[in-house]
Formats: C-alpha cells, sequence, structure tokens
C-alpha cells in the first residue's frame, strides 16, 4: 500500500481533455470538484480493479455508476458481446434479443407488464413522465429534495448527484413554466406528501421517486413511507413511478419494489440492464404503456434503442444475476465491509456511520446513528470525507468523487478486496 502515485499522464489527459471537452469531462461529478484535485483517467478495468494511465490499481466502487454488478469484462458478459459483435452492431429494426430481454425484464419485475426501451436513465425518466401526463391528463409531477432522475427539465429541480456536488441543484436553462409544474417534498416525510395531496392532488400527473435515494449518498425509505405514496397516488389517481434506474437489479433482483413490496404503476430502468452499455427502459401497466406511439398517442422513440450490443450485455449480466444466492452473496459481503468500516472508524474515534440495501452502500461523516433525511446528508462533513477520499485513493481505493453519490460493490470484489479496502479505511481513518 502506497502513498507515492505518480498521476502525471492523467493530469497531461485532463489538460489536453479542458481544450476540447467543457471542464475535461462528459459528466459534471467525474471532474472531482466534490472532493478537489483531478480527475483520473483509466484504461482499463479488471474485475473489481480498475487501471489508470499510469498504471496505479485502485480497487473500484464506482462500478461505472451502477452497471458493473459483475465487475469489469466479465467472461460471459464479453463472450456475448464477441459473438454479437460478428453480426452487427444496430439495425434501427426489431431484433429478436430486445423481445427476450422485455420479456426478461417482465418475468422478474412483475409490476412491469410491457416495457419500452431506450438508450439512458434520462429518456426514460423523460418518457415516463411523458405517458405519466398523458395517461393523467394532468401537468403537476412531483418529486423529492436530493432525488436525481437524470437531467430531465422537469426533475433538474432540488436535484441530487452532480447538481448537489456542484452546489446547483437547480439548473440554468429550465423555463420557468416547466419547473413550476415540479411540486418537490422532502424525502421520507409521508406528512408532506399527504398535505399536498391535500391541497393539489387533482392536479398531480405522478409522483417520481427513487425507492432507495442514491444520488443524495445512500438513504433508505423508512417504513411505511412508500406505501404511503402508494395509497396516496391511488387515492387522488396520480401515476406512481419508481426510478430504479440504479436500484432495479442491484438491490435485489426483482429491484427495491420487491424489498419493500410496494407496486409502482412504471418503473424506470438503466444501469444493470445494459452490462455496462448505454440502455434505460421504461415500464409499467400495459393501461398506461398502450398509450405510447404506435399503439397510442404518447410520443417516443429513438434510433439505437433496443440496440443489439446493449441488449446482448444486458442479457448476459441478468442470466448471472439470475443464478441462486446471487444476491445474499452481494449483501453479505456489501455488509461485511460496511461492519468493517464501521469498526475501524470507531476504533479511530471518527464519527461515522453507514446505510446499505443490497449491493448499494452509503457512508456518511456524522454523529447521526441513522440517516435518513436530506438534511442530515447535508449535516454531514464534507471536508473530513474530501480528505477520506483521497487517502483512500493514494491507498488504492476509488470511491464515488463526491459525499453525495453511492456506492456499488460487484460480485468481482473478494476477500483481496475487501482487505485491501479495509487496510486503507484503517490508514485513512488514523489520518483524519
Ligand atoms: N449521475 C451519475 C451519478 N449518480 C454520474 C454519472 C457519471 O458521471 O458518469
Amino acid at each position: 500500500m502506497s502513498s507515492e502515485k505518480s498521476r502525471a499522464r492523467s493530469e497531461k489527459l485532463f489538460e489536453s481533455a479542458r481544450q476540447v471537452i467543457p471542464g475535461g469531462v462528459n459528466s459534471p461529478v467525474r471532474a472531482f470538484k466534490g472532493v478537489g484535485g483531478n480527475p483520473i483517467f483509466f484504461k482499463q478495468g479488471e474485475g473489481a480493479w480498475l487501471i489508470d494511465e499510469d498504471d496505479n490499481r485502485y480497487v473500484d466502487y464506482v462500478g461505472s455508476w451502477g452497471p458493473l454488478i459483475l465487475g469489469h469484462c466479465h467472461p460471459s458478459v464479453i463472450a456475448a458481446l464477441k459473438a454479437q459483435l460478428k453480426n452487427g452492431l444496430s439495425f434501427g429494426a426489431p431484433t429478436r434479443k430486445e423481445g427476450e430481454l422485455a420479456e426478461q425484464i417482465a418475468q422478474l419485475i412483475p409490476s412491469i407488464e410491457t416495457v419500452r426501451l431506450v438508450n439512458s436513465g434520462t429518456e426514460a425518466t423523460m418518457s415516463a413522465i411523458r405517458l405519466a401526463r398523458g395517461f393523467t391528463h394532468r401537468n403537476k409531477v412531483v418529486k423529492f429534495e436530493g432525488c436525481y432522475h437524470g437531467h430531465v427539465d422537469s426533475l433538474l429541480v432540488k436535484a441530487g448527484s452532480g447538481a448537489l456536488t456542484l452546489g446547483t441543484p437547480d439548473s440554468l436553462g429550465i423555463p420557468e413554466s416547466t419547473s413550476s409544474e415540479t411540486f418537490i417534498l422532502p424525502y421520507n416525510d409521508l406528512d408532506s406528501a399527504t398535505q399536498l395531496f391535500e391541497q393539489s392532488g387533482n392536479e398531480i400527473a405522478c409522483v417520481i421517486i427513487e425507492p432507495v435515494a442514491g444520488n443524495m449518498n445512500c438513504v433508505p425509505p423508512v417504513a411505511g413511507y412508500l406505501q404511503g405514496l402508494r395509497d396516496l397516488c391511488t387515492q387522488h389517481g396520480a401515476v406512481l413511478i419508481f426510478d430504479e434506474v440504479m436500484t432495479g437489479f442491484r438491490t435485489a433482483l426483482g429491484g427495491a419494489q420487491s424489498v419493500y413490496g410496494i407496486t409502482p404503476d412504471l418503473t424506470t430502468l438503466g444501469k444493470v440492464i445494459g452490462g455496462g452499455l448505454p440502455v434505460g427502459a421504461f415500464g409499467g401497466k400495459q393501461e398506461i404503456m398502450e398509450l405510447l406511439a404506435p399503439t397510442g398517442p404518447v410520443y417516443q422513440a429513438g434510433t439505437l434503442s433496443g440496440n443489439p450490443m446493449a441488449v446482448t450485455a444486458g442479457l448476459a449480466t441478468l442470466k448471472e444475476i439470475s443464478k441462486p444466492e446471487f444476491f445474499d452473496s452481494l449483501t453479505i459481503k456489501t455488509e461485511s465491509l460496511l461492519k468493517g468500516l464501521q469498526d475501524r472508524a470507531d476504533s479511530a474515534g471518527i464519527a461515522f456511520t453507514t446505510n446499505q440495501v443490497g449491493g448499494m452502500f452509503g457512508c456518511f461523516f456524522s454523529k447521526e446513528k441513522s440517516i435518513t433525511s436530506f438534511s442530515q446528508v447535508m449535516d454531514c462533513d464534507v471536508d473530513r470525507f474530501r480528505k477520506y477520499f483521497h487517502l483512500m485513493l493514494d491507498n488504492g481505493v476509488y470511491l464515488a468523487p463526491s459525499a453525495f453519490e453511492i456506492g456499488f460493490v460487484s460480485a468481482a470484489h473478494g476477500e483481496e478486496e475487501l482487505q485491501h479496502t479495509l487496510d486503507a479505511a484503517e490508514q485513512a481513518f488514523s489520518k483524519l
């Protein structure tokens, strides 16, 4: 374990990238603005490890922000992609495999009767909202402070993830006429939701929520909260959308909705179902989905939708994660990682707490024993996180470069990687 890493090549590449890419990155959180310093440029992934352009190795807890539940370059995914490669990259026409992926999704997540494939989570949430508005003939959307659903205009209000990291939860460029259609509520606060529905229930087209918030670090729902939202939506004729882009096939095989036993009307997916290639999906009740073009009047389309490469990677990934014990093992592994971190933080006298659902986790530098709200997340010691992040990096552990992002454990993380992480954390905690 060394703290003397040269990152000269990364530095040089970042300098060049800045000349031709705004901020040198293609997605803002990657710029390291949330932790200071410059981003690392990676050239290879290998199981649970990332290798940078200077040949430094890191245990990876970002996993491409969620898709790589099997780790990097899983042999089954790579073999399936190699085989597909010979048959073509894109047809812009129906294929057998997209039907297979849709069938699998519908089988594993019973609330999804039919599903449309798109190219990103943002596309999925944007389309789900249009569909909910078309179905209800209403305009208002309810979202929650600190939740992030991609960079959709109406959802980029009090948003999490990069928006929160950069301290700009409300983006410029969004007309007031659009943002005024969005109601914002505090996450995990059913009373506020009940009040809003009492006042404006007949205007609300949909409620969109991350059933486990994963863009303000990791904040699971408190007992009864999701059921309360389900009841409010049913009572007032609003569509309940679970944004499971992150949690789908990640918290459990049936997604967070299976963990908490709630049936949303629509679900958005992404990440794992593309196995690392760009993909998204939205699906749900047949009666809502059939409003989509070409069967209905709600328009939605995409040249690369159902792309054979992405679908192939997704199918191969779903096959692996459907194996018995897959999620039990991922959950146990993540639990043991978090317990190890907690023990070491406690021994070092560092105020620290964690959250976890399946293979997703959050670490908070906080005196609170349980983190359940956006305001508690905002009260955490971000400066301490920044120091911790860099100490971990120097010790070969790559965490998300922001105190407001979640961590991901993959099936490729084994004893060696977990021990490496715990040793790194022990050193880091001693220096905080
Ligand atoms: N929105 C992602 C995190 N929640 C970050 C995407 C990226 O930088 O790649």
